[in-house]
């Protein structure tokens, strides 16, 4: 009788706590990182890959400029190619850079900076062109 009780038990919490690791919402942050399919370089004005998100498929070696509306306003990346991605603070891949790695989700640039740019500011709402490698 004890044993009964004790698997009901058991299995009570055990439905209790797949519910919650599976709840639909706390999985909006990785539904939202698969968004942005390989092969593809994705930035999105908020972090967490929230507000209008802007994607495009890299050519290697050419800067681009980013258009006036996506000037300064990039808060986290989704780099789903195999490149490696240059961003500068400036529009003709000019002035402070860093790099944005080959598959890698950066979800929060206020978090980001690289080199000598630590020491004024983050990579948040900076980006205003970019090359891939
Ligand atoms: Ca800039």
């Amino acid at each position: 009788m004890k044993n009964t009780l004790t698997k009901i038990l058991f299995s009570f919490f055990l439905v209790l706590t797949v519910g919650l690791i599976f709840v639909p919402g706390n999985l909006s942050n990785k539904a939202d990182a698969a968004s942005c399919s390989t092969g593809l370089l994705c930035f999105y004005q908020d972090i967490n890959y929230g507000g209008n998100g802007y994607v495009t498929v890299p050519t290697v070696g050419v800067c681009n400029t980013l258009p006036s509306s996506w000037n300064n306003v990039i808060s986290s990346i989704q780099n789903g190619t195999s490149h490696d991605i240059k961003i500068y603070d400036g529009a003709t891949c000019n002035n402070a850079t860093g790099t944005i790695f080959a598959s890698t989700i950066y979800p929060d640039l206020r978090q980001y900076c690289t080199d000598s740019f630590c020491l004024t500011g983050t990579w948040n709402d900076r980006i205003s062109s970019w090359k891939a490698l």
